[in-house]
């Protein structure tokens, strides 16, 4: 499958060199990116050609399946072009910043009637989450009742402002307990603490992001992205007969000079490079065996709408109804 990628920042370097080097199946056949310089280096390292523009890349007729890895108000724009050009596209999070927009990749895609569209939820691929929904779909701790979940960066750029820590990094939570629970949300509801003194003073840090399911169920995500200490991802849900909870990362416990420690991850790249493989490996595979899988056009816009909800609650203090139409046959299971 020979790929096109768009965007060769962090995340787009990443993923054009799993494609070239881990992943089967699959070649990194052109890139692109509006700084020249950063195509190029990229395209050098994993033997691709570099393409003049989002557009042209893809048009190529040599490119048969497109990941954009560019920021996130470029996705819808891209996304659509793909679906024009009848092109598979893998789209990192979040599918679009603003849900009108999604609405618009909804309508093309079933318009166009077939799937094209996947988006880069990869928690749905992390080992620990896929346990844990195993239980849960086992019925193994009973109905959920509640889910508490952290998720801590050690620190962010001056550029993350107080918007993204529901677009930008809530947004995986928002994702995988829509997917962990079977539902959607109802309800949105942002508290915040005293800010840490340890960032910048334009940013919102931590946030609490207080979510309510359709059935009742209640989700509270602890976002701060600037603890410090380490990469931290938490979620435990409370069912009626028992608890079941995201195992942190395997790591050697260390007994010495009278104490017992183990290392905490310090990034996503680490904490999340199984899921980032598998992630893409099995995108595409079901490239190869024609058959959509994987979070879905419906995922990233539904995702969308509770972030866009939780901005507004965040600046109006305000519950906010989660204002989601129903969920087209077209992307029905
Ligand atoms: P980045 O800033 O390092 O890279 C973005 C790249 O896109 C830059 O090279 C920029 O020049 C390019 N770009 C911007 N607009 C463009 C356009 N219109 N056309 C072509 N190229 C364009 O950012 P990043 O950290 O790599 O993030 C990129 C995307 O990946 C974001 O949507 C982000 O949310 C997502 N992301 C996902 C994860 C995850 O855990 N799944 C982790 C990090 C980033
Ligand atoms: C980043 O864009 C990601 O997606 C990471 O997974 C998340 O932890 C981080 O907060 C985001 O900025």
């Amino acid at each position: 499958m020979k790929i096109g990628l768009i965007g060769t920042g962090w995340i787009g370097e990443e993923h054009a060199r799993r494609l070239s080097g881990r992943i089967s199946g699959a070649e990194v056949a052109a890139v692109s990116d509006i700084d020249p310089e950063r195509a190029a280096a990229v395209a050098k390292a994993v033997g691709a050609r570099v393409a003049a523009d989002a557009d042209r890349l893809i048009a190529d007729p040599e490119v048969e399946a497109v990941v954009v890895a560019s920021w996130g108000p470029a996705h819808a724009g891209q996304v659509l072009a793909c679906i024009a050009a009848g092109k598979p596209v893998f789209c990192e999070k979040p599918l679009t910043t603003e849900a009108a927009d999604g609405l618009r990749i909804l309508e093309a895609e079933q318009a166009h009637g077939k799937r094209l569209v996947q988006v880069g939820f990869m928690r749905r691929y992390d080992a620990g989450y896929r346990q844990i929904k195993a239980v849960l779909d086992a019925g193994g701790v009973g109905t959920p009742l509640m889910a508490h979940c952290a998720h801590r960066n050690p620190t962010q750029p001056e550029s993350y402002h107080s918007d993204k820590p529901m677009v930008d990094t809530a947004v995986h939570e928002i994702d995988v307990l829509r997917w962990l629970l079977g539902e959607e949300f109802a309800t949105v509801q942002v508290v915040v603490p005293r800010s840490t003194a340890k960032r910048y003073p334009h940013l919102v840090d931590p946030q609490i992001l207080l979510l309510e399911t359709e059935s009742g169920a209640r989700v509270d995500v602890e976002v701060f992205v600037n603890c410090q200490y380490g990469y931290d991802i938490q979620c435990e849900i409370v069912g009626e007969t028992g608890t079941v909870r995201l195992p942190d990362p395997a790591a050697p416990l260390v007994r010495s000079g009278g104490r017992a420690a183990y290392p905490l991850v310090q990034d996503f790249p680490s904490r999340f490079a199984d899921a980032f493989d598998t992630e893409l490996q099995e995108w595409v595979d079901a490239l190869h065996a024609g058959l959509p899988a994987g979070p879905s056009a419906w995922d990233g816009y539904a995702a969308t709408v509770v972030t866009n909800a939780a901005v507004e609650a965040r600046r109006t203090g305000a519950i906010v109804p989660v204002d989601l139409p129903a969920r087209p046959d077209f992307y029905k299971e």
